[in-house]
């Protein structure tokens, strides 16, 4: 059986970095997903794991990149071909800056059930609030260009809004009901930048409230689900880290918040509920 994931993400949201390190999970036998039978073409992820294994930060995917990387996966008794897109995460910011969609995305969208959207929250800018803003002699003398500067800025928590408007208007889903198609998955990416204990659904709420109550208004609530996800574990920019995947591997790191806060080691567990 063929089930396409769609994985949506902007760039440096560890897309990359996820697919290698679940493939690596895979391939150790302890999670609760398994392969049935070897991955034909380790291409897509082939420099990342590499990367990843001599403790260096993966390069960024080009923007042009576009290819899905297959994996023949063992769930409980059933066994799914899973078909995960490896793009540049600028093909995202290229879709609401033009509203467009190309053939790819749009077959993409409409062929997948199970929609996975990653972001990174350290990432993510904060909304331009008024009263942060310092008078200072810069803007008494261009008052134009601070304004232009601030005001053709779409915030971070409109561009998810957007993106998904665009995404669920291409799948022709109907508005007038709560979602149950595409199923969507919510993954608070690089979650150790946050240092915190809070849970997923607490932390979008309090970052991105907005974005929440968009969610809750046009899925079903068993249809949506809000996790924290670090595939690397922790920044590879120290040099004890790096030594600690040179030594141990890759695949010895990273781990998953489930939406009860509870930490797991088994980072394939966000594909297992995305396909549930
Ligand atoms: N601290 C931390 N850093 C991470 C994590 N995952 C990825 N990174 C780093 O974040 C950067 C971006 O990760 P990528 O996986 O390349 O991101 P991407 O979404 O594939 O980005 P594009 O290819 O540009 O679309 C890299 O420098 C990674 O090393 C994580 O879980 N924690
Ligand atoms: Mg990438």
């Amino acid at each position: 059986m063929g089930t396409s994931l769609l994985l949506i993400g902007k760039p440096h949201s560890s897309k990359t970095v996820f697919l290698s390190q679940f493939y690596s999970k895979l391939l150790k036998n302890k999670g609760k997903l398994k392969l049935y039978k070897p991955v034909d073409d380790l291409s897509p992820i082939s420099g990342a794991k590499e990367a990843l294994a001599s403790g260096d930060e993966p390069q960024t995917t080009p923007s042009e990149k576009s290819v899905k990387f297959y994996l023949p996966i063992q769930v409980a008794e059933k066994q799914v071909d899973l078909k995960c897109p490896e793009y540049g995460g600028e093909q995202v910011s290229n879709i609401v800056e033009n509203r467009e969609l190309n053939k790819e995305w749009t077959s993409s969208i409409k062929e997948s059930d199970n929609w996975i959207l990653f972001i990174r929250l350290n990432n993510v800018n904060k909304p331009l609030d008024i009263s942060d803003v310092t008078f200072s002699v810069q803007h008494q003398k261009s008052p134009k260009e601070t304004i232009s500067e601030t005001e053709y800025k779409i915030s971070d928590q409109s561009f998810f809004i957007e993106l998904l408007q665009i995404l669920l208007h291409a799948k022709g889903t109907d508005y007038h009901k709560l979602n149950d198609k595409p199923k969507l998955t919510i993954a608070l990416t690089c979650w150790d930048e946050m240092n915190t204990e809070e849970k997923p659904y607490d932390v979008l709420k309090s970052k991105l409230p907005l974005l929440l109550n968009f969610l809750e208004s046009n899925w079903e609530e068993s249809c949506l689900n809000i996790v924290g996800l670090s595939a690397q574990g922790f920044s590879l920019t120290l040099p004890e880290n790096k030594e600690k995947y040179q030594i141990e591997g890759p695949e010895e790191f990273g781990y998953l918040v489930l939406p009860d806060g509870t930490q797991t080691d088994d980072i394939t567990e966000l594909i297992e509920q995305a396909l549930l």
